[in-house]
């Protein structure tokens, strides 16, 4: 096959991981992106396509320790975002009752609160890695509690969060009020600002965050818009100077050893990726994840 996303055989099926998608933007919740992500996963499979079967970089074997399969997407209502969400969180309770680590694509960062109900309803609280360039914990956009600006706030208001495990990586730009990471912190969240990142190997950071996040299940969540647009251009809220991909990749290999539970890449939108460097980028981090999951084997 040749879409290294999708389906493979494997010799050992002790842990079942499952790439699932799923897409959510009706236009009235949000003006900052577009029906337009909707198509993000779908690109993000395309770019697939010229993913191998070995890391050349860690040695990791993925596709010879789990079973990896695409399940398709998550049959979203284009009119109404709260539906979506109850959806999005009833398709996923279905996969992670089965055992099943799921790894999705995106879209809109709003999947991040459904996907974390039905997480936290197995796992209960779970730590969480968050590499974005924004917090996304609004308390309301635009007077709606549901949007890609709100994600977490409404993880911590439902208790899904084991808010001292919580690291938020590459928070940069412009922003509504001074002080804009203080709920964050607030919270017990550590905050790491893009500007601490920069000119770094993040490495160092990520042993910092294993211990953090100790042996307890742990989320991560990753929105493109973490990276500079320089490097990932295609998403609906760019800033500039942020992390490059080098340092995309050492956070998710530094995630390695983590009891993963779950893993997103989000906000991916086609129509502003006119290269596709995006979507591939994105594929390559979704590739990179799966390396990241407990028991692959690693030659
Ligand atoms: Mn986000």
């Amino acid at each position: 096959r040749n879409n290294k996303l999708t389906v493979t055989e494997a010799g050992d099926f002790r842990l079942k991981v499952t790439a699932a998608l799923s897409s959510a933007k009706p236009p009235p919740s949000n003006i900052t992106s577009d029906i337009n992500i909707w198509f993000g996963p779908r690109q993000i499979r395309v770019e697939s396509a010229m993913l191998r079967m070995f890391n050349s970089g860690t040695n990791a074997a993925p596709y010879e320790s789990v079973m990896v399969a695409d399940i398709g997407d998550v049959n979203v209502n284009v009119f109404d975002l709260k539906d979506t969400c109850k959806r999005i969180r009833e398709f996923y309770r279905k996969v992670v009752a089965t055992g099943c680590i799921p790894l999705t694509m995106g879209g809109d960062h709003t999947i991040a609160y459904p996907i974390l109900q039905a997480v936290a309803e197995k796992y209960g609280p779970v730590g969480l890695v968050h590499v974005d360039a924004h917090a996304d914990v609004s308390d309301m956009v635009l007077g709606e509690k549901i949007g890609h600006g709100t994600p977490f706030r409404r993880c911590v208001e439902e208790g899904l969060l084991d808010c001292r495990r919580v690291v938020q990586i590459g928070l940069r730009g412009t922003v509504y009020t001074p002080d804009s990471y203080a709920w964050s912190r607030s919270q017990g969240f550590r905050v790491v600002q893009a500007e601490e990142c920069w000119f770094k190997s993040l490495t160092p950071l990520m042993a910092e965050v294993r211990a953090q996040m100790g042996s307890g299940p742990v989320y991560l969540s990753f929105d493109i818009d973490a990276l500079d647009p320089g490097f990932a251009p295609g998403t609906g809220t760019p800033e500039i100077a942020g992390l490059t991909p080098i340092q995309g990749v050492e956070i998710v290999r530094g995630c390695r050893g983590l009891n993963l539970v779950g893993c997103d890449l989000v906000e991916v939108s086609p129509p502003y990726d006119t290269t596709g460097n995006t979507a591939l980028t994105g594929a390559n981090l979704l590739y990179e994840m799966l390396c990241a999951l407990p028991m692959v084997k690693y030659y």
